[in-house]
């Protein structure tokens, strides 16, 4: 077994309680401004603040710390273009046999279609895995925790530093997405858990005039 080795805690700073308040609320007003895109501009982003991006979302806790993700970049427009075809080909399919019609209703209000033209358009689509098992240089399996909650909270820390790097985001999941191995060259212990598109929005971006919950709606406080 190997020992634990503990060093102090030495990034941490106190804020006053009124300082404190006024973070969190700043922080709210504006995450609270954050709105998934699909009508993305073509205008490259310097790839710097992808990697940051990236680097903050690898700061996320996992389970025993074992980092079960791994994020694929894509600006090649010929990998996008076989990406998209790959994707449409799924939601083609989702959209006129596969999803039932409970499914179809409560994606009416977001005016979603088979046609994903930001997957070419967007100057970076962003393929997050999660590994079901993590492998050895020599070939070993190691058994990776709690896989998905890991990933699924490097994600929400990915698209929130988008935001705050001043882009936008699509959370996109094209069910099955299987064919991201392949296109990507990524390994079977690795599952595509969400495709990212990102970029700046197209001048006349639309989003649908939907809202989140309040606060009493998603919270007790016993
Ligand atoms: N993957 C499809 C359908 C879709 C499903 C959910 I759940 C959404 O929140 C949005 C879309 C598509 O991308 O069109």
């Amino acid at each position: 077994m190997i020992k634990p080795k503990f060093h102090p805690l030495k990034n941490y700073i106190k804020y006053p309680e009124e300082v404190m308040i006024e973070r969190s609320r700043k922080f709210y007003e504006d995450i609270k401004r954050r709105r998934t895109v699909r009508d993305f501009s073509d205008k490259p982003v310097p790839r710097e603040v992808i990697e940051n991006c990236i680097r903050a979302a690898g700061t996320a806790p996992s389970g025993a710390n074992l980092q079960p993700w791994h994020f694929v970049v894509v600006a090649d427009a010929d990998i996008k273009k076989q990406i998209r075809i790959a994707a449409e080909e799924e939601e083609k399919e989702f959209y006129t046999h596969r999803a039932p019609k409970e499914w179809l209703d409560a994606l009416a209000p977001l005016g979603t279609d088979e046609h994903k033209p930001f997957l070419e358009t967007a100057p970076y689509l962003v393929a997050v895995f999660a590994k079901s098992y993590d492998l050895l240089p020599d070939g070993r399996k190691v058994k990776v925790y709690y896989s998905q909650e890991s990933v699924g909270i490097a994600c929400g820390i990915f698209i929130t530093a988008v935001h705050n790097a001043g882009l936008v985001s699509l959370t996109h999941t094209p069910s099955p997405m299987n064919f991201l191995n392949k296109i990507l060259g990524r390994p079977s212990n690795e599952r595509p858990y969400i495709l990212f598109v990102v970029g700046y929005p197209s001048e006349d971006a639309k989003v649908p005039d939907i809202k989140k919950k309040k606060l009493e709606e998603i919270a007790s406080f016993l």
